[in-house]
């Protein structure tokens, strides 16, 4: 970027009388207790640096960034109040915790964040003990700051605070006010830290965001809350009638003035509003509050995007921008750059407009990422069948279960990983009951930079426990529209899976979509690839390798996990020498394993199949690119796969389609489409 844009080098006095140059502050801090020598002037000036430095690294590459920026005085409090070496601190989600990266001793390493080896975009405790729980995932803030407070006071430790600081955003996810719950009953020590930015990713929803707006209504709401509460302390109290009804209007007054009310009934004080910019300002309200007993709730007012004017006035395309091409002066973002090619999201979330076009009973409920999903024209052309429902993706599952019951067609478009939280619901409310429930699974697979919190994992094993289930996942884009049609008119529950991963299409005779029947590309009797899911196109190139050392390859685009096909598939494995399953899932129950069950069932030989995806351990961060090479799971991995796998269960194989080269040279081997010919597909 411009660095006329950024810091301006200023040399001010230090706090301990000395010249400090103020363009590095930043350098200078290798842990939070170096924070503690800097004068207000100077933490005001280092605050400064920081959004630089975020600015300065996040515009190369898509993160988190208007969150980080809100919250950076936040963070600089409360490490100058706690000593988070030994107190806690969890910030809810994670995605907002940079600034804590950079003064924890982080800083030199943040060039690198999100990409291959460099540092999480999320809290990692592999990168420092000033991270507790690696997460991703919001609204457990609450419940494990309450689980170290009541740990540190069964161990002993009992001198240790806990505070977690959670957004309005994650603040409706129902483990939230589990938490609270159970917070009020306990009474231990405990700060949670409300970070008000009135967002969500999209602008917060529901009846709570409601009552936190209240609080909002700033200086008349702060001037008149004070006014009223001089006025009733100096009512006097006559009698016992007086006095309830005096309770009864203070109560009444706290709950129309300040939405705290509802902490309150928990059994949480509450604090607040206060200026989340204000560093000084924050020091003495949580110096104070760190001597309050038992749990508390202070209210802090942020603006997402706080020192970049365009990321405070969008701070939903600010969330995570794309690569910020050009900064101007004070940090203003002069452009961003578009994105060009067209993703799976893309393909379902256009399907999705078309059906409820064409039905009024479709309706589509997403769990906070309309965004993410790419939901804003059906928001904006159906606003009554649309629904944002928050972070809440359990409610959000029976939600569905409802409206299915009463006759709508729902669609639940949540990705992969968060749809994890509805796993009960999706077993009861919607499996159970056989309901028609569509599951649109976003982000099924490697997530890329987010790495392990956010990887579209679990999906397949998770979905395809349940009787009932339809589990679907489009080879390519012209798998799409079919798969969708399909969840729709079926009678029952089905789910689609795709990854976050540009729109492909393998050039074949595309065979109509048929519940449990999979789709033969070639047919082949050396090695047989049967994917399940986008890396059929990785399988087509493979392939492509392979048939060029003279091996006859078949590819089959499973389509259906479940109902699994047992006629294509058994035959694959009857007939080809060695065969490979393809997913970007976990094995450990995943497609592949679907697929040696069924041989196991149906009484077919299977020890010459070999499972390919994701291992079972958590895969880290990189692109996604990088993480299938590195998985064995582009078309190089996966032809050297086959190659080692045909040398196993068939060495002949190889032996004789060198042979065959030999004789043909390196054009198609005869053997081959003689034995491409010979499948006749249903
Ligand atoms: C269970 C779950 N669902 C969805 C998300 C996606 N997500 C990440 S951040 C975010 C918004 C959180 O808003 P808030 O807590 O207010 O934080 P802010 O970004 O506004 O600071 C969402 C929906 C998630 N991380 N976890």
């Amino acid at each position: 970027m411009n660095p006329a844009g950024m810091l301006v080098g200023r040399v001010l006095s230090g706090a301990h009388g000395g010249c400090l140059n103020m363009a590095g502050l930043l350098e200078t801090i290798h842990s939070p207790a170096d924070l503690r020598k800097f004068s207000s002037e100077q933490l005001e000036q280092l605050a400064h640096e920081m959004r630089d430095e975020l600015v300065r690294v996040l515009r190369l590459r898509p993160a988190h960034f208007a969150s980080n920026l809100g919250v950076v005085e936040l963070c600089l409090a409360l490490h100058l109040t706690y000593d988070f070496s030994k107190d806690r601190l969890i910030w809810d989600t994670g995605h907002q915790i940079y600034p804590h990266k950079l003064v924890t001793g982080r800083h030199k390493q943040f060039e690198g964040i999100r990409t291959r080896g460099g540092l999480m975009g999320y809290p990692n405790p592999a990168e420092s003990p000033y991270d507790l729980f690696m997460t991703g995932h919001a609204g457990c803030s609450v419940s494990t700051a309450l689980g170290l407070k009541v740990g540190d006071s069964l161990t002993n430790k009992p001198e240790r605070h806990s505070v977690a600081v959670i957004g309005d955003g994650a603040l409706p996810s129902g483990i939230v006010f589990e938490a609270f719950n159970n917070a009020g009953a306990l009474n231990e020590n405990l700060l949670i830290i409300l970070n008000d930015n009135a967002m969500s990713i999209c602008p917060r929803v529901g009846s709570l965001a409601r009552c936190l707006d209240q609080a909002r209504v700033s200086d008349f709401y702060m001037d008149s809350k004070k006014q009223l509460r001089d006025l009733l302390q100096r009512i006097p109290l006559v009698g016992g009638v007086a006095t309830q009804l005096l309770e009864q209007l203070k109560d009444g007054l706290k709950a129309v003035l300040s939405g705290g009310m509802l902490f309150e009934e928990f059994g949480l004080r509450y604090f607040g509003p206060i200026d989340g910019h204000d560093i000084a300002g924050l020091r003495r309200s949580l110096a104070m509050l760190r001597e309050v007993k038992g749990p508390v709730l202070l209210h802090v007012l942020t603006n997402k995007g706080q020192g970049v004017p365009e990321a405070s006035k969008d701070p939903v395309t600010f969330h995570t921008p794309p690569v910020i091409d050009a900064v101007g002066p004070k940090r203003s973002i002069l452009s961003l750059r578009k994105g060009g090619s067209k993703a799976y999201t893309d393909a379902f979330s256009s399907g999705i407009l078309s059906a409820m076009r064409a039905d009024e009973k479709v309706a589509v409920i997403t769990a906070a990422m309309c965004q993410g999903n790419k939901l804003e024209r059906v928001r904006d052309e159906f606003p009554k069948r649309f629904f944002d429902v928050g972070i809440c993706e359990s409610h959000a599952v029976a939600f569905a279960a409802g409206m299915a019951k009463s006759g709508v067609r729902p669609i639940v478009d949540i990705y992969s990983t968060f749809l994890q939280r509805s796993f009960d619901q999706i077993f009861q409310e919607v499996a159970l009951q056989n309901l028609p429930v569509a599951f649109c699974l976003d982000r099924a697979g490697l997530t890329g930079p987010d790495g392990p919190t956010h990887h579209g994992t679990y999906d397949i094993p998770y979905m395809r426990l349940f009787p009932n289930m339809v589990v679907m996942a489009p080879g390519d884009e012209s798998d799409a529209r079919p798969m969708l049609n399909l969840a729709l008119t079926h009678n029952g529950p089905a789910s689609i899976r795709y990854p976050k991963a540009n729109l492909e299409t393998v050039e074949r005779a595309v065979a109509p979509l048929e519940l449990g029947v999979s789709e033969v590309v070639d047919w082949g009797d050396d090695v047989i690839l049967i994917a399940f899911g986008t890396l059929l196109s990785e399988c087509v190139k493979a392939a492509a390798i392979l048939r060029a050392e003279g091996l006859s390859v078949g590819i089959i685009n499973a389509r259906f996990c479940k109902p699994i096909d047992k006629v294509t598939l058994g035959k694959a494995l009857s007939e080809a020498a060695a065969v490979l399953t393809i997913e970007e899932g976990t094995l450990e129950g995943g497609f592949g394993s679907a697929v040696l069950e069924m041989a196991n069932s149906e009484g077919i030989e299977s020890g010459h199949v070999r499972r390919l995806g994701l291992p079972d351990r958590f895969v880290e961060h990189a692109e996604r690119n990088e993480l299938l090479e590195s998985l064995g799971l582009l078309a190089a991995g996966i032809a050297s796969s086959a190659r080692e796998w045909l040398a196993r269960h068939a060495p002949e194989r190889l032996t004789e389609a060198r042979e065959s080269l030999g004789t043909t040279g390196s054009s198609p081997s005869p053997r081959e489409s003689d034995r491409r010919a010979t499948f006749s597909p249903r």
